[in-house]
């Protein structure tokens, strides 16, 4: 056996057992904290300390992953330069998508009431830009390719908990997935078993921001009980 297919030793878990009162208070409260959480456009050039960044990074690492590979890489930029770059890369493909019909009518249409655009500003006002990539596979010591497994669900989850950090900490994100990414790989220089996934801009939302007034769907609306057929 090799070192990576020896079995891992175990350690004892114990997370705090609550009463269920105290276990409910606590999830209430975390709902309405998350529940108050929104996607925000319009941001404040405010500075935001380093640590918090790498605290969001720290806590989205933490996301479980297939055969515990964690194939995430957090791209984080608070270079100036960069920063525009990236803009104007967006927005020339934005533009196309937008403009020259790459969006197809019904995803334009769907897209109306949220009032976005190809213009993307924000990318050069925000103090950091955080590019989450997907390891599509890393390597054995030999250089052969090591696979990773369950990718897509593992770094989503992990772009969850990033969100979920940064609005902990009175943050605010964008899930902006400028299409198609590719140009991400070349302009942060990232080798070619990455994949860009969401590109996260972070920072305070502008004093004057708004949001538009949406509703989630009710609880009896994304949750079932025992479907199917059981006695
Ligand atoms: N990538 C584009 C379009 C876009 C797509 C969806 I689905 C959105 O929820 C919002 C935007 C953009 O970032 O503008």
């Amino acid at each position: 056996m090799t070192d990576s297919e020896s079995k891992h030793r175990h350690v004892p878990y114990r997370p705090d057992r609550l009463p269920h009162e105290e276990a409910l208070e606590r999830g209430r409260a975390f709902f309405r904290e998350f529940d108050a959480r929104r996607s925000v456009r319009h941001f404040s050039d405010q500075a935001v300390p380093r640590e918090a960044i790498e605290l969001a990074v720290r806590t989205a690492s933490t996301a479980p992953s297939g055969a515990h590979r964690q194939p995430w890489r957090f791209v984080a930029i608070d270079n100036p330069a960069l920063k525009s770059q990236i803009r104007k890369a967006a927005e020339h493909e934005e533009k196309i998508s937008y403009e020259q019909g790459r969006m197809p009518p019904d995803w334009l249409k769907a897209l109306a009431p949220l009032g976005t655009t190809w213009e993307k500003p924000y990318l050069e006002t925000v103090p950091y830009i955080v590019v989450l990539f997907e390891e599509i596979h890393s390597f054995e010591d030999d250089g052969s390719k090591r696979k990773n497994y369950y990718v897509r669900e593992s770094v989503g989850i992990a772009a969850g908990l990033f969100v979920a950090a940064l609005h902990r900490m009175g943050l605010s994100t964008l899930t902006h997935t400028p299409s198609p990414m590719a140009f991400l790989t070349k302009l942060l220089g990232r080798p070619k078993n990455e994949r860009p996934f969401i590109l996260f801009p972070v920072g305070y939302p502008a004093p004057d921001a708004t949001v538009p007034d949406i509703q989630r769907k009710s609880l009896d609306n994304v949750i079932v009980w025992n479907t199917g057929d059981h006695e």
